[in-house]
């Protein structure tokens, strides 16, 4: 079932074996399935292991074909189509509530060679399809922070970069974050600010590999919080003005937030463009003004 193990199409064959397992998948997620038997030579089924959620099936059954009643890899059953075009076979049934069968020793379902069983056709009866027909709960985003106006001044030793944006939107919840410079870049730092309180999102080194990191806390960001970013960097070794622009030369200072929201109202992407100018830097906690040694 999907969301249960990774989903193989080919069934699992072990070559040169009589002792070999298939694996018998939904390729999709609507109710009917098949897979060739290999047919050349009989093989006995000696053991079934359904990997069923009860959460999702409410029941499986397992049909012998000599002929499904589709060419597709699966198909929705009904009254029409049933499994198998005639004559089928049940090998075997899994229902929720009930423990597996077992196969007594020595006895195996005699499928291929010269049976009339050449398909194997599974056909799954789901009691809950939100996991398929559901609208997915929560929608992802990437709220990008970045600041325009930063001017590095050669030989300075600090120079920050302060981004500041009120958030007015539904609730977003922050679970990861990336911080992007150039060179100069020493730390990056995002935070949530409401009534005075700094919560940090995510501090990272931007010399470091600049991936998305788990934010450091689990913070819900609402209408009206505030964001703010800083990135601290150095003029030490340069001999001109750095800007912001694209080339190695310039600067950037990105605060990346990936977060999620209710998909009811969410937003995918966001932007905040806003230099901070206010006093509201004047409170961001001192973490953010120490270098993150690389
Ligand atoms: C001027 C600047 O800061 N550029 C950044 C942020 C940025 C990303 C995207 C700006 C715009 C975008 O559409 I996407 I307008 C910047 O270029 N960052 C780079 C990549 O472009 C993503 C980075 O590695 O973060
Ligand atoms: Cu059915
Ligand atoms: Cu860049």
């Amino acid at each position: 079932l999907p969301n249960e193990c990774p989903r193989t199409t080919q069934p699992v064959l072990l070559p040169n074996s009589n002792n070999f397992s298939m694996d018998i998948r939904m390729p999709g997620v609507i109710p009917t399935a098949v897979s060739p038997v290999n047919t050349k030579k009989a093989s006995y089924i000696v053991d079934f292991m359904p990997h069923a959620s009860m959460d999702t099936a409410h029941h499986m059954l397992l049909y012998g074909c000599n002929s499904p009643a589709s060419t597709d890899s699966y198909w929705e059953c009904g009254i029409e189509r049933g499994p198998c075009r005639y004559d089928p076979k049940i090998i075997y049934a899994w229902a929720r509530n009930a423990p597996p069968t077992k196969l007594p020793k020595d006895v195996g379902f005699k499928v291929g060679g010269d049976t009339t069983i050449t398909h194997f056709v599974l056909q799954i009866h789901y009691g809950d399809v939100n996991a398929f027909r559901g609208e997915q709960p929560y929608i992802a985003g990437i709220y990008l922070m970045m600041s325009k106006n930063t001017r590095i001044l050669p030989g300075k030793r600090v120079t920050n970069a302060d981004i500041e944006c009120t958030y007015r939107f539904f609730p977003m919840y922050p679970f990861a974050f990336r911080t992007h410079t150039h060179q100069l870049g020493k730390v990056v730092s995002g935070y949530r600010v409401r009534d005075g309180q700094w919560t940090l999102i995510g501090r990272q080194s931007p010399q470091l590999p600049q991936a998305f990191y788990p934010a450091q806390n689990p913070v819900k960001v609402a209408y009206g919080d505030k964001l703010a970013a800083r990135c601290v960097f150095t003029g030490e070794g340069k001999t001109s003005v750095t800007t912001i622009g694209g080339t190695s030369e310039d600067e950037m200072c990105n605060f990346y937030i990936m977060y999620y929201m209710d998909s009811k109202h969410a937003i995918p992407y966001m932007n905040c463009v806003e230099d901070g100018k206010s006093d509201l830097f004047k409170y961001i906690p001192n973490e953010a003004n120490v270098p993150i040694p690389v």
